[in-house]
């Protein structure tokens, strides 16, 4: 069985699989190249030929156990008919949010608007099960896509809290994202790919009392569909402050937690397979911090489950060559 998938369903501890959030990204060289040529990331992520080619470039370089999709989850907005750009050195900015207009998409309109990406996934696929290797197909959760597309842009550079106030809109956007998320994830499944990544890079906005309204209900309806397909899944609420509470709520299969959290609590705590951790920031240091901060969660967690990831993203000013000699360093541990 494939790495990450004999981790996850049969609780396999004799090796550690592992992988990156975004490690198809701006720290690989190969990458920027065809970045360069391909100012428009939209169109980048809806060209198939170069997102099969961006996919498989770090598994490629590195031997990674798995490939994610080169996408992003802005594409579900998208896909809705709202205006979404990148901008250099900015970030996401998208368009007014007509509610209107996102009202009259229907699902054979959305599925043809994110074709390429499917295209791209069965592609994808055929490589990594005649390599015996996971291929992750991704969303963004209802909670942090509905902050990008109300907010217009990252809450990291602004978020006005008054936009939240309009709970009869914001349940509605709920409702529309609850369905073609799910159908986002049913496509993916469909053209291949054999595990699904729910990020929600805003939980830790949300204050506790709404955390069912916004977090829980919405996610965990997410999770139970991905799990009627057949298919495990790994959710990522980065931030959130009680990770034992959210995996008894939302019932993921594997739980990535962020690198501000403690993993012994977590060890101690939940039960679950656990994803990730690592600080990203580490990997811009020398080998030998790299070196001990990994063995500090590989012997953590040595007699779980345990699938090695960082605790966000890779970060883009990342040395390639400590990146290869995180995934030997990993490989070659014994459990
Ligand atoms: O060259 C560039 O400027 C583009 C940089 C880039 C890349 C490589 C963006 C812009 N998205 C991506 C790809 C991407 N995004 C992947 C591909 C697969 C991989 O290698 O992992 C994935 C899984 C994502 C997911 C994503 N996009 C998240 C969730 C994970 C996280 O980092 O928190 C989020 C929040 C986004 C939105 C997004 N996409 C890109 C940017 C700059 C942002 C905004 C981030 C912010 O708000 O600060």
């Amino acid at each position: 069985m494939s790495p990450l998938r004999n981790c996850i369903l049969n609780k396999n501890t004799k090796a550690k699989p592992i992988w990156l959030m975004r490690q198809a990204g701006r720290y690989m060289p190969e990458f920027r190249e065809i970045r360069k040529k391909n100012t428009n990331f939209i169109h980048l992520c809806l060209n198939e030929k170069l997102s099969y080619e961006i996919t498989l470039q770090p598994i490629e370089k590195f031997d990674f156990d798995a490939a994610i999709i080169f996408s992003d989850i802005l594409m579900v907005p998208y896909g809705l008919g709202q205006k979404v750009e990148f901008k250099k050195d900015f970030g996401p900015i998208l368009g007014d949010l007509n509610i209107n207009l996102i009202s009259k998409i229907n699902k054979k309109n959305f599925t043809e608007s994110l074709q390429p990406i499917y295209n791209s996934i069965q592609k994808v696929s055929k490589y990594t099960n005649q390599k015996n290797k996971d291929l992750i197909g991704f969303v963004g959760a209802p909670w942090t896509l509905l902050v990008y597309m109300i907010n217009k842009q990252s809450p990291k550079k602004n978020l006005d809290s008054k936009l939240f106030n309009n709970e009869k809109l914001i349940n509605e956007i709920l409702g529309i994202l609850d369905k073609y998320i799910k159908l986002h994830i049913e496509n993916q499944v469909k053209s291949g790919a054999n595990i699904i990544q729910i990020f929600d890079s805003w939980a830790e906005l949300v204050e506790d009392k709404n955390l069912e309204k916004f977090i829980y209900n919405p996610t965990s309806s997410l999770v139970k569909y991905t799990k009627s397909l057949g298919v495990p899944v790994i959710c990522f609420p980065r931030n959130i402050k009680n990770y034992k509470k959210y995996v008894e709520e939302v019932k993921p299969d594997v739980i990535n937690i962020d690198y501000n959290v403690d993993p012994k609590l977590i060890k101690e705590n939940i039960d679950i397979v656990i994803q990730g951790g690592l600080d990203p920031k580490i990997l811009l240091s020398d080998l030998e911090n790299v070196k001990n901060e990994s063995l500090r969660y590989l012997n953590l967690f040595k007699d779980r489950p345990y699938i090695f990831n960082l605790g966000h993203g890779v970060l883009p000013e990342t040395d390639p060559n400590n990146v290869d000699y995180l995934v030997k360093l990993v490989k070659d541990f014994k459990c």
